[in-house]
């Protein structure tokens, strides 16, 4: 059995902000002076700094895997429907795939690439080919 999905890695999550302490830096100082204290009012507490951080969408490649069954002109329709491949890199592709095992058709991220990947298998069980099509961390 070849599997349809790689497993993916976990990575942190750096979509949410921290609070980070700050040497030298007071409670409330980054944010303006607001929470700044008053005349007799304390200024003990834990210094916090708020970082953002945004995490860049990771990307993924889409592989096309060789069979013995799958016609051709079947592999060029797909690369062209799904991969939007003119007929000479359509070709060119499943030629690769033919001859190596394996070809990149495209890389994408997470969601797309898993998108393409069930729209080509979808279309191949559909037509009864057993051609597979799967996806790897770029
Ligand atoms: N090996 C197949 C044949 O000889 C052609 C083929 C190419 C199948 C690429 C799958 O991903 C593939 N008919």
């Amino acid at each position: 059995m070849i599997p349809q999905f790689s497993p993916v890695p976990a990575e942190p999550d750096r979509s949410r902000p921290i609070a980070v302490a700050i040497p030298g830096v007071r409670a409330g100082e980054d944010e303006g002076g607001a929470g700044r204290p008053g005349q007799g009012e304390s200024e003990i507490g834990i210094a916090t700094k708020t970082k953002t951080r945004t995490k860049k969408p990771s990307q993924f490649r889409v592989l096309m895997l060789n069979d013995d069954y799958t016609p051709m002109e079947f592999v060029v329709v797909v690369l062209k429907r799904f991969f939007h491949m003119d007929l000479e890199q359509a070709t060119r592709v499943m030629l690769h795939v033919h001859q190596k095992g394996v070809g990149v058709c495209g890389i994408f991220p997470y969601e797309i690439a898993e998108t393409k990947v069930n729209q080509v298998m979808d279309f191949a069980r559909k037509n009864q080919h057993p051609l597979q099509c799967t996806l790897e961390k770029a």
